[in-house]
């Protein structure tokens, strides 16, 4: 086996420097013994977290002065091993790229082999999986459990009564690439996003700002962590502040209605299919236990909904329930978030709110020119240091989303007194299904190498849960027949189970338009 033993924690001297040059973690240093992250291993402290991501930094550079921006791909789930590995990473020096617990071989292949990634970190639960990835590739393999991390409080307390733990750790200069999160887009393969620690540090500052982070915060994650709402919403402004970030490894309704119960969050963040779903616990709960629910919701300073248009109905569901109106906010993998509902002052239903600070915003009409009055729709494009260095090894498809210097998001909005209405995105391409975002090209060229499809077209039917339904329109070879769970059971080793039709429909023939292009209206409405 590949794996790298490692006994260094114990036998080396540590010193931590005073800083490191990444401001995240710069910023964390400073909060010592309070309480970073919760998972089921127990409660971890800042010092630990620092400790702990020193360690694996050194056993990733194994004597090496810095890996230079080399990729670190991680597969563990939401857990302080996460975050160890990911600020191991960047202790090296180098970029991290957070796989997705729900992806299959062949999506965790694309990423892996699309960043050039040289070393592998898994939790042992993906080990198999992973392995013969890694060895096919000659990477090196790891596994986080033999890094001593997690180990519980012994262990804190043996490595923070070392005086002197001296590692040579690289000094990162904060310009540096930090980190590679694919995200679908409008080309058929999901594209890496890298960002350094500037944009990283300029994306949590903003919301640090804007929505009042303390030191007193105590949040729950829900979210996955190989995007950035999850990533930098959640834990990495958690962690700048010294708040408290309890991790759950996966969304489950009722667990976070019993922990919202149980404990005293101030403040949560989620996609609106994961409000809907809690909102149906509720609907089904007895009167006391709703009472209890609410209750626990009250106690709460803030609620946020973003990476999805949040129902009007949902937030107003929301508002009878429990009497909070939702912080509405809007994002993008390429920018952090961009443009919020206020924390104080009027949080308008049906709007994403004004810029958050440090970041331009404006409206551009088709014909590229920047709309200067209100109520007239156009692309929204922005500029800060919040926004995304380039998309990994493409050039030209980075310089196509730039005009003048302002990242073209490919959404459009209208500005209606002083706050911007998402009004769609420009690409019928694009689908956001539970607040991912899927690519139907992606899709189709999945299922065009089903032996029974001839042809396909897939497109994002709205749906009150889901934002928007993955469904396929199907055109068959003459002898085949494909039902929909034969088609499901075949996707699953091929694309993430999200991506998966969850509707069919059988045509003869596509519509097309008069240069033989499918029209893609025309196949939603047969849905
Ligand atoms: C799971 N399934 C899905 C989705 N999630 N299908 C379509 N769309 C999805 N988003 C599959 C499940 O695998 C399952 O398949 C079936 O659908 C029903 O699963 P269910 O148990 O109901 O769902 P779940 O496992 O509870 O997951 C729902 C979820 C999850 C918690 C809403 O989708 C999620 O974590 N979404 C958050 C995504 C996110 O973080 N996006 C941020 C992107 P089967 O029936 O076959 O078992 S970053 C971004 O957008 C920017 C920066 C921003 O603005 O934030
Ligand atoms: P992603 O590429 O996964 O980061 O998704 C970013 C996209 O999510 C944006 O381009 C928007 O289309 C969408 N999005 C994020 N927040 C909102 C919101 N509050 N309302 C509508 N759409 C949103």
């Amino acid at each position: 086996m590949a794996t790298s033993k490692t006994s260094a924690k114990r036998t080396t001297t540590i010193t931590t420097t005073p800083t490191c040059g990444i401001p995240l973690i710069d910023s964390a240093v400073e909060n010592g013994s309070g309480i970073a992250i919760c998972d089921d291993q127990g409660e971890h402290s800042y010092q630990s977290l620092i400790l702990q991501a020193q360690t694996v930094a050194s056993v990733l550079l194994q004597g090496e002065q810095d890996l230079k921006e080399r990729r670190v791909a991680f597969l563990i789930p939401s857990s302080f091993s996460y975050v160890v590995a990911q600020w191991g990473t960047w202790l090296a020096g180098g970029i991290a790229v957070p796989l997705c617990t729900m992806h299959p071989t062949p999506e965790l292949e694309y990423v892996i082999d699309n960043a050039e990634v040289d070393i592998i970190i898994t939790h042992p639960d993906f080990a198999d999986r992973l392995q013969p990835i890694a060895e096919a590739r000659g990477c090196r393999f790891l596994l986080i459990n033999e890094l001593s991390v997690g180990m519980g409080s012994e262990i804190d307390t043996e490595l923070s009564a070392m005086p002197n733990r001296s590692l040579a750790l690289p000094h990162i200069n904060s310009n540096r690439r930090a980190m590679i999160v694919y995200t679908s887009g409008t080309t058929n393969r999901p594209k890496g996003v890298v960002t350094t620690h500037d944009n990283i540090a300029a994306q949590v500052s903003c919301l640090i700002e804007s929505w009042g982070w303390t030191r007193d915060d105590s949040t729950l994650l829900v979210l996955p962590l190989h995007h950035v709402h999850g990533i930098v919403a959640v834990v990495c402004s958690a962690l700048w502040i010294g708040a408290t970030c309890e991790m759950m490894g996966q969304f489950d309704a009722e667990e976070v209605w019993r922990r919202f119960i149980k404990k005293n969050y101030t403040l949560f963040m989620a996609v609106p299919t994961i409000y809907v779903k809690l909102a149906k616990v509720w609907d089904s709960a007895a009167e006391n236990k709703q009472q209890s629910m609410s209750e626990a919701c009250r106690k709460m300073r803030l609620m946020i909904s973003g990476s999805a248009a949040l129902p009007v109905s949902v937030l107003e569901k929301w508002q009878g329930m429990v009497g909070h109106t939702f912080l509405e906010r809007y994002g993008m993998t390429e920018i952090g978030m961009a443009i919020s509902n206020p924390l104080h002052g009027e949080r308008r239903p049906g709007y994403i709110g004004q810029p958050l600070p440090g970041v331009t915003v404006r409206l551009v009409d088709e014909e590229g020119n920047a709309i200067t009055e209100e109520s007239i729709p156009g692309e929204i494009q922005i500029k800060g240091a919040n926004v995304f260095q380039e998309y990994w090894k493409k050039p030209d498809t980075t310089a196509e989303n730039f005009k003048d210097g302002w990242f073209c998001s490919g959404d459009t909005a209208v500005l209606e007194n002083g706050y911007y209405r998402i009004l769609g995105r420009n690409s019928v391409d694009i689908i956001k299904s539970g607040g991912f975002k899927i690519s139907a090209l992606e899709i189709e060229e999945e299922l065009r190498k089903h032996p029974a499809i001839e042809e396909c077209s897939v497109v994002g039917i709205e749906n009150e849960e889901w934002g928007e339904q993955v469904c396929a329109a199907l055109i068959l070879h003459s002898d085949q027949e494909l039902k929909l769970h034969a088609l499901k059971e075949w996707c699953k080793d091929r694309i993430a189970v999200y991506k998966i039709p969850k509707a069919v429909i059988y045509i003869d023939e596509l519509p097309r338009n008069i240069m033989g292009k499918v029209t893609k209206k025309d196949v939603k409405k047969l849905f």
